[in-house]
This record gives C-alpha cells, sequence and structure tokens, in this order.
C-alpha cells in the first residue's frame, strides 16, 4: 500500500529505542514522515534518530521517556507539542512482559507491568486526545497482544494487562470516532525481539514457539499500513486470532482440549 499520507505527518512512537517501535520508526522516515522518539534508552534512540535523518532528510526528536512516570509523560508531551505544535499518529508501542504464575509474580512485577503497558499507555494518550479532538483529526494505535484476547499459564499479569489495554482501546475507539479519531489496535502473537529476554528468561517459550515467531520488520509493515486508515484491529499470525474467536465461543472446551497448546511457557 502507497505510504504517501504519512508525508510530513508527525507521528510520536512510544517504546522506539529498539525492536518493533524502532522497526516502525524506520517505515515511517521512509514515508517521509517527521518522528519523535521515545524511551528510556536514550543513546540507542540517538543512534536511530542520526541514522534516519541522515538516510531519509526528516526531522526525528528524540526524548527520554520512561511511560511509567505519569509526571514525567506531561513534561516530555509539552516539550513534545512545544517543539512539533501538533501530533498526527501516536503508536502507543512501550511495553513488556514477565512470564510467571500467579502465585509467583511479585508485587514489583504486577506494579511494573500496569504501570509501562495500561497506566503508561493511558496517559500518553490522554496527553495527545484533546488537541485531537479540537483538531478532529489523529490516529492512535495502541499495541497490545494476543495474550490480551486470550490468557494462558505463566501470563496471567501480562494478560491481564493486555486485556485492559484492548478494553480501553475498545472504549476509546468508540468515543473518538465522532471528532474522526481513529484508533487502532495491534495483537500480535510472539515476535522475535528483546522481549523475550525479560519474559522468557529460561528460553522455554521461544524454543517451542520458534517455528511460528513473526518477524519484527512483518509486524512494522502491517502497522505503518493500518495509519491513517480505519482498521479497527490488526492480528497476527491471522490464524491465532481464529483461537480467539473460538474460546469467546466455547470456552471451557478450548481450555480443555487446547491446554497442551496454552501451555507453552
Ligand atoms: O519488545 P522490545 P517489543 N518506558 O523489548 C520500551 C508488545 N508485544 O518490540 O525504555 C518507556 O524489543 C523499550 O525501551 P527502553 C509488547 O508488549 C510483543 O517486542 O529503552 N519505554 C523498548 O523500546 C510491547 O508493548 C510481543 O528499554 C519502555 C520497547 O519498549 C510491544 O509489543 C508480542 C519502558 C520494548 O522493545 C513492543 O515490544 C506481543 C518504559 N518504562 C506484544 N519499558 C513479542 N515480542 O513477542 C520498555 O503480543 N520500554
Amino acid at each position: 500500500m502507497g505510504r504517501e499520507r504519512l508525508k510530513d505527518k508527525n507521528i510520536v512512537i512510544t517504546g522506539a529505542s529498539g525492536g518493533i517501535g524502532a522497526e516502525i520508526a524506520k517505515l515511517c522516515a521512509e514515508s517521509g514522515a517527521n518522528l519523535v522518539l521515545l524511551a528510556r534508552s536514550i543513546d540507542k534512540l540517538e543512534l536511530l534518530q542520526k541514522d534516519l535523518q541522515q538516510k531519509y532528510q526528516v526531522n526525528v526528536s528524540v526524548f527520554q521517556l520512561d511511560v511509567s512516570n505519569t509526571d514525567q509523560v506531561q513534561e516530555v508531551f509539552k516539550q513534545i507539542f512545544a517543539a512539533i505544535g501538533q501530533i498526527d499518529i501516536l503508536v502507543n508501542n512501550a511495553g513488556f512482559g514477565v512470564f510467571r504464575e500467579a502465585h509467583a509474580a511479585t508485587i514489583d512485577e504486577i506494579k511494573g507491568m500496569f504501570n509501562v503497558n495500561v497506566v503508561g499507555l493511558m496517559a500518553c494518550t490522554s496527553m495527545v486526545l484533546p488537541k485531537m479532538r479540537e483538531r478532529r483529526f489523529g490516529h492512535i494505535i495502541n499495541i497490545a497482544s494476543q495474550a490480551g484476547k486470550i490468557a494462558t499459564p505463566k501470563s496471567s499479569v501480562y494478560s491481564a494487562s493486555k486485556h485492559a489495554v484492548l478494553g480501553y482501546t475498545n472504549a476509546l475507539r468508540m468515543e473518538a470516532v465522532d471528532y474522526h479519531i481513529q484508533v487502532t489496535s495491534v495483537n500480535p502473537g510472539p515476535i522475535a525481539t528483546n522481549f523475550f529476554n525479560i519474559a522468557d528468561e529460561k528460553g522455554t517459550y521461544v524454543k517451542s514457539v520458534q517455528k511460528f515467531m513473526l518477524k519484527p520488520e512483518y509486524v512494522a509493515e502491517k502497522v505503518v499500513d493500518s495509519m491513517l486508515t480505519k482498521t479497527r484491529e490488526i492480528n497476527l499470525p491471522r490464524w491465532m486470532n481464529m483461537g480467539s474467536v473460538v474460546y469467546v465461543l466455547f470456552p471451557r472446551l478450548f481450555e480443555r482440549i487446547g491446554k497442551r497448546v496454552l501451555n507453552k511457557k
């Protein structure tokens, strides 16, 4: 799909220092968009900034931001608006998971996942919504997960956080429609990124899902293709989403028959 519509648009991406965030940034820059890249690792953001500016002659600003620090979110978004005027697209991508059974998850891990994946995403969204509503224009893309549709053993907390993201995103979409603001959720299965260095310490899950692991470049392509379109949800791989449809219809049967498949972590 042609991406000319992204030329000169201002796109903000959280969690842009690596993984799918960095890949989304590359494709947006290639399409002529101006970028604001956010993450905690400012050194990585500065390297990416240099690379994209040199290759594509677009404006790229970077800000250090821990999205779980809501005071910092407010401060950084004020600076962004002062620097670039308006935000056309926000990609809420920052997130992490720790795969552990519910009884073993520590309070710090629980708060950590919710503060980044849920509160941080909502805080960033609330910073852009008023201006998008005023302009009656904008697109908010929330990176959720297939884990937001089907919870599996060892992902109770992570799944709960992504279920929260999907609930928020679905309500937001209905609130935003009259203001011509598009809202898209992205629900991928496993993607080959650094995510698993934190989520799957022992590498058990990575080993068992290796054969259908998605490439970050592929996920990024789908996300960028959806920008400024009316795409409601992106589900990858598509067959995995069929599972969540069956799950809604026959939950008891699905949990019983799918036990082995769902127990990969
Ligand atoms: O992971 P990774 P992905 N404040 O670890 C940033 C979801 N997802 O690209 O702060 C601000 O390579 C971190 O930057 P830094 C997943 O839940 C993934 O796979 O510098 N930023 C880095 O740029 C997440 O929402 C899979 O450490 C923070 C980025 O987030 C999204 O995809 C499957 C931060 C993470 O890059 C991107 O993850 C799925 C904070 N407090 C959903 N904490 C998968 N990989 O399998 C982290 O269904 N970041």
